[in-house]
């Protein structure tokens, strides 16, 4: 089977976007998105928010990624290729990208932004990291 990965700069039908913000603010403890949903994810202030995801394992999910900053550009790293992982995405100040994930095997993996300035701290080390963890399907 081939999975693809597909990047690209779109927008997200408004009523998931309202839902899935709904979700991630009202859902109690780690809750796997729904399959097909979108999860919004803000960059900036060197931070990811929110800084921990979960995904049931072999769904499709989509990520909403925003940088918030003004002027800074961010970047969105997601390498775990045995997991059907393989993203990075530059998201420049006040733009949104969308990424479509599906991740294969259940785990922890870390997301961080892979800027960096010369003879500056990375973003990663200023905090600039997060964690998706892929949660096993349930049993049908
Ligand atoms: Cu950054």
């Amino acid at each position: 089977m081939t999975r693809y990965l597909t990047v690209y700069t779109g927008i997200v039908p408004t009523l998931t976007r309202v839902f899935s913000v709904w979700l991630l603010l009202n859902a109690p403890g780690l809750q796997a998105a729904p399959p097909g949903q979108t999860i919004s994810i803000e960059l900036g202030d060197y931070r990811f928010a929110p800084r921990q995801i979960s995904i049931t394992a072999g769904e499709t999910v989509q990520l909403e990624l925003t940088n918030t900053d003004g002027l800074t550009p961010h970047n969105f790293t997601l390498q775990a290729k045995d997991a059907g992982l393989d993203v990075d995405v530059d998201v420049g100040a006040g733009k949104t990208h969308s990424v479509e994930i599906t991740p294969l095997l259940p785990g922890t993996y870390t997301f961080l932004c892979n800027k960096k300035l010369p003879f500056m701290k990375s973003h990663r080390d200023r905090g600039m990291e997060g964690t998706l963890i892929v949660v096993p399907a349930s049993p049908e």
